[in-house]
């Protein structure tokens, strides 16, 4: 019935209950505070590739309603009950919160996939929890017939029914169940309310709720269970840090299954202080400030190279219409409602950090966080250097952060070191990874995160590095090993090492080292590229850069030195600029 997952420590677990940190509430409870007729969310994505570019707009009665709705026909017809998993990969669009909330009130246990996973992250999410549905949009090419389909299906026991939002030939519609429940609506919802009215929410809250993804390092995609009390935490606490209330117009331009604009405070922030969440296909940004200036946006949630692209698209509209340097914020678009970006996900450069609130003419957050658990925020009314320069501190005084080297001992405030965390909001372990927990978490239940930051004696952190063998693609984490086991498949390379180099834009893009088999070899990027593809992983994980070598230098463990072949690719970047 439940999904098993590591637990805290008992007497923390009372600890977090007494302080009122946990509330025994399961997730269902962040939708119920908005007025009924007060504006959730505006879903400005396409639904479908015919869908108009129309604007949809869904009250917070509307929310409440559709995922009852949907939950009710999951059960009914489809027999999805408690402890069910289920597999969900939606763009940003409105239905991905509907799916959501209606799973949360059967205690199904989704998995949301990114909208830019391919074959291979379904697969393995897919082999991980053996879902009973799977829910997605024939807008993404995997979908658009029901080939992947017909194979996830052998390859997941369980995995029966599939659900996309529009109309298709090979599967059920949401749309159609939400259009055509109209006549049993109110028998709906009374089933569920009354279904709600019977769990036994001291229980439920403190179960898993549903997986997220962790951008990870090692050869498979880890999943992190979230219980209810644990992320209502995370998002109420996120929520009263960054002041929302009802009057907050939020931007969700991110990935909308990722855990920032999910959660810190992300949409279900929004949810919870009655606010309205306006959706947004990508971060691109004219669409975006002309969403802002429509809808008065207030707030909005970026990484490091979409921020970039947002003041850059400003300063040159301001430069083109403005040639004194003295211009207004506002000068050339109305964007006096932003009170506040955030910025988190990949570090931000101080340049960067100083552009943004002279150019949008609003105020920054720095945000540092995990899927896992720990979120840092710089706060509303910290002085101008900390929120330039740090990432932050944590968010609530339970959260336990150490910095630590080599062996684990904590370094001096102020020192390069580890950072290692425990608290009420921060997992104990990945789901159903005992190896790879072993690595990760320590006896006492310490994550470490692979983050080498610095801590000054306020408390605030700074990242200056990282020691995990993943690369932060502008906010999109890809491991390393992922893609250098898919690479050593094929049959004409012999190793071959995935590392970062510097990027103007991304901050970091992926290059892959290989050594091939034969010396008087054929490979090209062109060839790998395809490979990869044919192998179905994310875009985002193929390797922007290949360099052909005839050996990796290896350190004295005899891994491949990626120090050094940091060194070497950086090296040849300079030369080649
Ligand atoms: P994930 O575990 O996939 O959720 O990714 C979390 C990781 O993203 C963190 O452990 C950091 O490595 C990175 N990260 C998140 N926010 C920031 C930030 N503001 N600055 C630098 N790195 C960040
Ligand atoms: O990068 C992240 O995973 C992240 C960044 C900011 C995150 O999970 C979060 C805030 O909650």
């Amino acid at each position: 019935m439940t999904i098993s997952f590591t637990r805290w420590p008992e007497e923390l677990v009372s600890q977090y209950r007494k302080k009122g940190y946990w509330i025994n509430k399961p997730l269902t409870d962040l939708i119920l505070k908005g007025d009924d007729d007060k504006v959730a969310i505006v879903c400005t994505g396409r639904v479908s590739a015919h869908s108009t570019e129309e604007h949809r707009t869904f009250t917070y009665r509307d929310l409440r309603e559709q995922s009852s709705v949907l939950a009710y026909f999951l059960a009914q017809n489809l027999g999805v009950s408690e402890g069910d998993t289920v597999l969900v990969q939606l763009p940003n669009i409105a239905e991905f919160y509907i799916v959501y909330f209606a799973l949360m009130k059967l205690g199904a246990v989704p998995v949301n996939a990114l909208f830019s996973h391919n074959e291979r992250e379904l697969r393995s999410y897919s082999e991980q929890v053996n879902p009973t549905v799977f829910i997605g949009s024939n807008t993404h090419k995997l979908f658009s017939d029901d080939a992947f389909a017909t194979e996830l299906k052998k390859l997941s026991p369980n995995l029966e029914h599939f659900l996309l939002v529009e109309v298709s030939e090979w599967a059920m519609s949401i749309d159609t169940v939400l259009t055509k429940a109209i006549e049993t609506k109110q028998h709906a919802l009374e089933s569920i309310f009354a279904m709600q009215l019977q769990r036994d929410e001291h229980t439920v809250s403190g179960e898993v709720a549903f997986f997220q993804l962790s951008g990870g390092s090692t050869g498979t995609p880890k999943l992190i269970p979230r219980t209810h009390n644990d992320y209502y935490f995370s998002i109420r606490r996120s929520a009263e840090i960054c002041e929302l209330t009802s009057d907050e117009r939020y931007l969700c331009a991110l990935p909308c299954a990722h855990n920032y604009p999910m959660s810190s405070p992300g949409a279900f922030g929004v949810f919870w202080a009655g606010g309205t969440v306006y959706m947004a296909p990508s971060p691109e940004p004219q669409a975006c400030l002309d969403l802002i200036e429509k809808y008065r946006i207030t707030m909005a949630a970026l990484v490091p190279p979409a921020a970039a692209m947002w003041v850059d698209a400003l300063e040159s509209s301001m430069s083109a219409s403005n040639s004194s340097a003295s211009f207004k914020p506002d000068g050339v678009r109305q964007l006096d409602s932003l009170r506040l970006i955030q910025v988190g996900g990949a570090k931000l450069s101080d340049s960067l950090a100083r552009r943004i609130p002279q150019t949008l003419g609003c105020q920054l957050q720095q945000v540092l966080g995990m899927a896992e658990g720990l979120v840092n925020y710089t706060r509303l009314d910290d002085d101008i250097e900390t929120i330039m320069t740090t990432q932050g501190r944590p968010m609530c005084s339970l959260d336990e952060v150490k910095v630590v080297d080599e062996v684990g001992n904590e370094v001096t405030n102020g020192e390069a070191g580890e950072l290692v965390t425990r608290g009420p909001y921060t997992i104990r372990g990945y789901y159903n990874a005992p190896e790879h927990n072993r690595q990760v978490f320590d006896e006492g239940g310490f994550y470490y995160t692979g983050d080498l930051v610095r801590q000054d004696e306020r408390g605030y952190l700074t990242v200056v590095g990282r020691d995990k063998d993943q690369i932060n693609r502008g906010g999109e984490k890809i491991a390393a090993e992922e893609v250098e086991n898919l690479l050593l498949k094929h049959e004409l390379i012999m190793h071959s090492a995935l590392v970062s180099m510097p990027d103007k834009t991304m901050g970091e893009k992926s290059c892959a080292f290989i050594v091939p088999k034969l010396k008087t070899h054929t490979l090209k990027s062109v060839g790998l590229r395809k490979y990869l593809r044919t192998h179905g992983i994310a875009d985002y994980k193929i390797p922007d850069r290949f360099e052909f070598i005839d050996t990796l230098p290896l350190t004295h463990v005899g891994k491949p030195n990626k120090v050094m072949l940091r060194q070497i690719i950086s090296e040849r970047l300079n030369k080649e600029r």
